[in-house]
């Protein structure tokens, strides 16, 4: 099969764990689609989240607010996950129950303990026929339009610089042999209705990834490539998409797809990332447990896989309980489903993870600049070396800092720069800062301090003012 040219990737903020610097795709090792083992494989992980890590990939679960207070929920999601998709709590009806009137209190409990935890978040879901406030339920037309537009712009820019992919869309395409759009008050507002929401996600969150998320699509079948088509014209034209999720919900009726990592790996030559967004598997025992290690198999060996969400923590968490579709029990205890898991993680192997510039289809005006941070050789030093990206706008910057280890690797790090006059840190993921004005420095966060040599990480901070001109400076320890 041939590769399309590479283009420069959108530049996003990235979440925890290690990464492969981008010198490996310029290199063209995912070209030659060699598998590559990884720095750091002998040291097996003893946790999901860390697991994953290792591999530069997240492993996540998606989180309910009401269950914070739950202290062996928390317990298990604070040993296991290094991210957490709100379960429901940032779906429309939850965030915007009277037009225009917005409620992110729940939501905001998880991103809390995501952000304290130094957890990523996926936010879910920004446009969706489902859970929509009764208001939003009778609108049609125009008025329908606008009100998922000011949606959209409205919690997207109250998250801006929190989230690192959003389920932009979901589900909106039709089950079955058809492969046509799902009929859905959404859908009646005009075909370009899924274009129109991933452009205002786009100018609300520069930073973010865009995912389109469904189920039903993790084989080839006439649903994923209806999918498949849409991405690629996306991509063709300039519609701001970086990724597609799979929901992969599965049981006896519907099974994990032989073609599952042919199916991933079809959509990531598009050019997008891909994200396992929704993970159950009904089932016990070993029938399971050799289920959930087929699905971890396959994002490990599709390089632009970025990572696993299992939807829910404990059997009793989920949203089909009884089909016990989960990787704890009800009372916490890990199953086998756990351990294949894990062993799955941490066995060696797989491909590189996602880098910033994955293969896309030329775009139809070419590209005029090259990436704002080109890719770099890992520094000839000891020590270590920082890059910065700059997403901008009138009043505000996020800027994503990647941090590369030299010759020794290193234990841990510190990055330093000088904020111009007016300029101010209001938020940072993945490490942690001291200062806001002036003078500033970030130091890394305990997942993700210790890197083997030339390895990569990156953290990201939003603030006010203009941070143009910044230069970061790192320091090994
Ligand atoms: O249906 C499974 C998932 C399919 N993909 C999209 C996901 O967003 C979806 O999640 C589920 C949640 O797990 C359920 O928790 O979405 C359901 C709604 O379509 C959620 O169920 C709802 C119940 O229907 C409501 O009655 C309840 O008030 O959960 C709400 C909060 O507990």
């Amino acid at each position: 099969m041939s590769m399309d040219p590479v283009r420069p990737d959108r530049q996003k903020r990235m979440g925890p764990g290690p990464r492969v610097a981008m010198v490996l795709a310029a290199a063209g090792a995912l070209v030659a689609g060699a598998a590559l083992t990884l720095p750091g494989t002998a040291s097996a992980g003893t946790t999901l989240g860390a697991s994953a890590a290792e591999k530069g990939r997240y492993f996540g679960t998606a989180v309910a607010a009401n269950k914070l207070s739950d202290s062996v929920y928390v317990g298990i999601l604070n040993r296991e996950f290094n991210s957490v998709t709100a379960e429901n709590e940032m779906k429309w009806d939850a965030t915007e129950p009277s037009q225009n009137s917005f409620n992110f209190s729940n939501a905001d409990r998880i991103v809390n303990h995501a952000q304290s935890n130094g957890m990523r978040i996926r936010g879910h879901a920004l446009a969706w026929h489902q859970q929509q406030p009764g208001w939003a339920q009778s609108l049609s037309g125009t008025a329908l339009r606008n009100a998922m537009l000011n949606h959209i712009t409205r919690v997207a820019t109250y998250y801006r610089g929190k989230i690192d992919s959003w389920d932009v869309v979901n589900e909106a395409f039709a089950d079955g042999n058809t492969g046509a759009r799902r009929d859905s008050n959404l859908q009646r507002t005009g075909n370009d209705w899924i274009e129109a929401a991933f452009r205002a996600a786009d100018a609300a969150d520069p930073g973010a990834k865009l995912c389109y998320n469904d189920y039903n699509t993790d084989g080839q079948n006439a649903k994923s490539n209806a999918v498949y088509a849409m991405v690629q014209d996306f991509k063709s034209r300039g519609v701001p998409i970086d990724c597609v999720g799979f929901q992969s919900h599965f049981n006896a009726q519907s099974p994990v797809p032989s073609d599952y990592q042919a199916n991933l790996q079809r959509f990531a030559n598009l050019g997008v990332e891909v994200q396992i967004t929704e993970l159950d598997i009904e089932g016990s025992g070993t029938a399971q447990a050799n289920n959930y290690q087929r699905v971890v198999q396959a994002c490990l060996a599709v390089s632009r896989c970025a990572g696993i969400t299992v939807w829910g923590i404990r059997d009793t968490d989920s949203w089909r309980a009884s089909g016990t579709p989960l990787l704890f029990d009800g009372s916490g205890n890990k199953k086998p489903a756990y351990t294949s898991t894990l062993n799955a993680l941490n066995a060696g192997g797989g491909t590189p993870p996602p880098t910033t510039t994955p293969p896309g289809n030329p775009p139809t005006t070419p590209p005029t600049t090259p990436p704002t941070t080109p890719p770099t050789t890992p520094p000839g030093g000891a020590g270590c070396s920082a890059s910065v990206s700059l997403n901008s706008w009138n009043g505000g910057f996020v800027a994503t800092v990647r941090v590369t280890a030299g010759s020794s690797g290193t234990n841990g790090w510190t990055v330093s720069l000088t904020l111009p006059g007016g300029a101010a840190v209001t938020n940072t993921w993945n490490a942690s800062a001291s200062g806001t004005t002036g003078a500033v420095s970030f130091r890394n966060v305990a997942y993700n301090g210790r890197l083997t040599a030339g390895q990569s990480t990156e953290f990201g901070f939003q603030g006010t003012g203009s941070a143009t001109g910044i230069t970061p400076t790192c320091t090994a320890s």
